[in-house]
């Protein structure tokens, strides 16, 4: 397949960068991070989404050294922005890891060389990992988030609600902050299940002493009614989309 073979080829050339999305305070509506989204620059096709490629990079293989630059970018890129706004700190960076790169037996060295080469202290890091993720291959990941979780690093559950995970399951795992999935907000005031369904997923994290983000928040509507429910965090269009470096530097010039 062409697709492969590119991608294969992808990163000696040089052709994924990271776009940020701000995740802010649904009480202050103040910054409080971002999330890194990988993008490929196709020389023929142009920007291609990570949810076309990213699959086919965990078949073959390429995830985990792929998940290696990211990680890489994003805590360099943390790192200038420490340098260039230290008035707008401590912000937090996200990054997505997936499956495969937890299972790597060698995942956390990586992420503990990583910090000491960029310098970054691990405590405004946050990894995300989805639900699916986390319940498909809970015995062999609960050691390694353990040992992430020891490295002061953050952990985050991603697109929550979609993996029907029994919620009493998740005391279980070292987790900081529930995500969630951006399709029960953006059904949130048509439809009373969805609200429900954010009101237990937002207390049941409080009561497990994690924080909440409501992803895809896109209306002034949902973000009233999203602050009145207690979710700390939003992240989505209403804020903002994800910025290339430029912007999201841009996007800081301009806040006090
Ligand atoms: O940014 P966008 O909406 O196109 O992202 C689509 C999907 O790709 C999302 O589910 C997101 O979590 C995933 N994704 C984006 N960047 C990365 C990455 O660096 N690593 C992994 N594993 N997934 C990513
Ligand atoms: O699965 P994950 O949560 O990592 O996916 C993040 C993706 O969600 C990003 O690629 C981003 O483009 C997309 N996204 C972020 N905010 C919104 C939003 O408000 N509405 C929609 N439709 N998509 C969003
Ligand atoms: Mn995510
Ligand atoms: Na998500």
């Amino acid at each position: 397949l062409q697709l492969e073979s590119d991608l294969r080829q992808a990163l000696e050339r040089q052709e994924f960068c990271l776009h940020y999305q701000p995740i802010v305070s649904l009480a202050t509506g103040k910054l409080k991070g971002f999330e890194a989204l990988i993008r490929w620059r196709h020389p023929q096709r142009g920007l291609i989404s990570p949810a076309e490629f990213i699959p086919v990079a965990e078949d073959i293989g390429l995830i985990v050294p792929l998940g290696e630059w990211v990680l890489r970018a994003a805590c360099r890129q943390l790192c200038a922005w420490q340098a260039q706004f230290p008035h707008l700190m401590p912000l937090k960076m996200s990054v997505n890891i997936a499956g495969k790169q937890i299972r790597e037996p060698n995942f956390v060295a990586q992420i503990e060389q990583i910090l000491v080469e960029t310098g970054l202290d691990g405590s405004y890091l946050q990894l995300e990992i989805t639900e699916s993720t986390l319940i498909e291959y809970a015995q062999e990941t609960i050691h390694a988030l353990l040992k992430i979780r020891s490295k002061q690093i953050q952990l985050s559950i991603d697109d929550f609600g979609q993996g029907y995970s029994s919620l009493s399951y998740l005391h279980r795992f070292p987790i900081n902050i529930l995500k969630i999935d951006r399709s029960f907000v953006s059904g949130m005031h048509s439809n009373a299940e969805n609200y429900e369904i954010i009101r237990t997923i937002t207390t049941l994290a409080h009561t497990l002493g994690m924080d909440v983000v409501a992803e895809g928040a896109e209306t002034t509507e949902q973000l009233t009614i999203l602050r009145t429910l207690g979710c700390e965090f939003g992240q989505g269009y209403l804020f903002s989309r994800p910025l290339n470096c430029a912007s999201a530097t841009a996007l800081m010039s301009t806040n006090p």
